[in-house]
């Protein structure tokens, strides 16, 4: 699940997009306007790019008619490309950035949907069992609760990334995943919409995770995203229960803030590691040791008490990128899990801090 870095870093940054766009309002409509980028870029083998797509169809099982159906009617999107070629730079601090994803306003309206929905959340914890608060966490974070799942064609989107070299293969492997989605019915081309990256519904799955993780928990034989709550709040309980060995464990938590021992210069080259596997954001975290050996080390809770002694997994995680904004979690296995979702640890921390509100 942490294989496709260069994915996941531009989930991040649409994430970086969405605050820069909460923050300046219309400026960054005109954004990709003024970007350079653009200015070079050679539109104009769009039309071969989709023949040549349809031309792939046997690949894919697929009836070359069926996908010249469905690619037909679209351009290409300037405004995709745009978003992935022209993102704004990135000023916030690990802090600020909290602070505007754990807003106020998304702590009340996850408050009101955990009792509004209060039985389905329990139904879902029960059968995927994943502790609902952060099933809503990230319904929350990736859609403020089904409020914002993008209005892009998805195949537009997709046709759109896949035409730039960039990341050609991925997104050509995504467009075919889109169309599988379309012909199994689960949802109608005109409802089929997502962010300018392909990200749909609710939870914000691409493709191949609705594919392999979209749920139909109310049975009613489509597994909807889009418009169901049941099919999307299970879909993400799906997605963190996890594949293989990596199961989430709803004895435990995400993690916490921790306050560091006085000594912590000294201790860090032991702690940090550095790591061959994974993406930016697992190779951010230290070596493996017991929850008990942190406490060992003086790392204290919050609230100045000690850890828990327990002989749990557990990763030390500093963020903030100078003195005095500096910051420490120690995070466990469940957060892997999320990280799998999106792997980024601005991402994920903010899942476990919102998911704590929720308690
Ligand atoms: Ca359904």
């Amino acid at each position: 699940m942490y294989n496709d870095l260069n994915y996941m870093e531009s989930r991040f940054f649409k994430i970086l997009i969405f605050i820069f766009f909460l923050s300046t309002f219309k400026a960054s409509a005109h954004h990709s306007g003024n970007c350079d980028a653009l200015k070079d870029y050679d539109f104009t083998r769009f039309e071969d790019w989709k023949e040549e797509v349809i031309s792939m169809s046997s690949e894919y099982n697929l009836d070359s008619s069926f996908v010249s159906e469905l690619v037909k009617p679209y351009e290409i999107n300037k405004n995709v490309i745009g978003n992935d070629k022209c993102q704004p730079e990135f000023t916030l601090t690990f802090s600020e950035y909290l602070e505007k994803r754990i807003s106020d306003l998304r702590i009340k309206n996850g408050l009101d949907k955990k009792s509004k929905y209060s039985d389905l959340l329990k139904n879902i914890e029960k059968k995927y069992n994943v502790q609902s608060r952060f099933i809503l966490s990230i319904w929350g974070l990736e859609t403020a609760y089904g409020e914002i799942t993008g209005n892009y064609p998805v195949i537009e989107s997709l046709l759109t990334m896949s035409y730039d070299q960039r990341r050609r293969n991925y997104f050509t492997k995504e467009l075919f995943n889109a169309f599988k989605i379309i012909k199994d019915g689960h949802i109608g081309i005109v409802d089929f919409k997502g962010s300018w990256a392909g990200a749909m519904g609710q939870n914000q799955f691409m493709p191949s995770s609705f594919l392999n993780y979209a749920q139909d928990f109310n049975n009613d034989g489509k597994k909807n995203i889009w418009t169901d709550i049941d099919d999307s709040l299970a879909s993400i309980a799906r997605y963190l229960y996890g594949v293989g060995s990596n199961k989430w464990d709803s004895n435990y938590t995400w993690g916490r803030e921790v306050i560091p021992p006085k000594n912590i210069n000294l201790i860090e080259p032991d702690l940090f590691i550095k790591r061959d596997k994974g993406c930016l954001a697992i190779k951010k975290l230290s070596k493996k040791i017991p929850l008990s050996d942190f406490r060992s080390y003086g790392f204290k809770k919050m609230n100045g008490k000690d850890l828990d002694n327990l002989n749990i997994d557990s990763y030390l995680l500093k963020m903030g990128r100078e003195k005095g904004d500096f910051r420490y979690f120690i995070v466990y296995r469940n957060y892997l899990n999320i990280l799998s979702y999106n792997c980024s640890n601005y991402y994920a921390l903010s899942v476990g801090l919102l998911s704590d509100e929720f308690k």
